[in-house]
């Protein structure tokens, strides 16, 4: 079976040579996260309510409605922490599904900042800590972070499809570097 990628088509195109296309777009809604990088850290918000309340995670949420994503990622980081990102860059866009709870999925695009205005401060949905990166709390994180938050912060960027079945455990992985977006 052949995979292909094509832009008008969407994003999950399958052709079976001589059989067609088999499935087209992707509807998973988007959201984002945003990691700041300084040195040899790395700044994680921990969530104080709602979708992954609890753990330590980058910062980030969901698109307005036309906003382009890039701006949606600006837009959380200031809100949720009160820091302005100059230089984004996405290294990552991974599918995430919930077998059990399919209102959860959502594709996440994943970007880094090492240039940006303000202190990070908490707000009401999350507090920020910096942490050296060998010690980020994998364990008080996603548990699919271990997959792709390494690779990023080596400069891979990586495209990823995560199944979750119950208590978060991952039941499907499939995480690889691509070149560009
Ligand atoms: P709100 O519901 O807060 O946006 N998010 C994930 N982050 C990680 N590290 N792993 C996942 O795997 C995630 N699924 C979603 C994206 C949701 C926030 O949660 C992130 C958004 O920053 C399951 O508006």
């Amino acid at each position: 079976m052949l995979v292909y990628q094509f832009q008008h088509l969407g994003k999950n195109t399958i052709i079976l040579p001589f059989l067609g296309i088999l499935s087209v777009k992707s509807d998973m809604r988007q959201a984002t996260l945003c990691f700041l990088l300084k040195d040899n850290q790395i700044l994680l918000a921990m969530k104080k309510r709602a979708f992954g309340q609890g753990k330590w995670n980058g910062v980030g949420g969901k698109p307005n409605p036309n906003e382009n994503i890039k701006d949606t990622a600006i837009r959380e980081t200031e809100e949720e922490i009160k820091v302005t990102p100059k230089n984004i860059e996405l290294m990552a866009v991974l599918d995430f599904h919930f077998k059990y709870k399919p209102e959860w999925d959502q594709q996440v695009l994943a970007y880094i900042t090492t240039e940006w205005e303000g202190d990070p401060t908490e707000t009401e949905e999350m507090k920020p800590q910096w942490f050296d990166l060998d010690k980020i709390p994998y364990n008080s994180m996603w548990t699919s972070d271990t997959l792709w938050l390494p690779l990023i912060l080596k400069n891979k960027k990586v495209k990823g499809k995560v199944i979750f079945g119950e208590n978060e455990t991952i039941i499907s992985k499939k995480v690889y570097e691509i070149q560009h977006f």
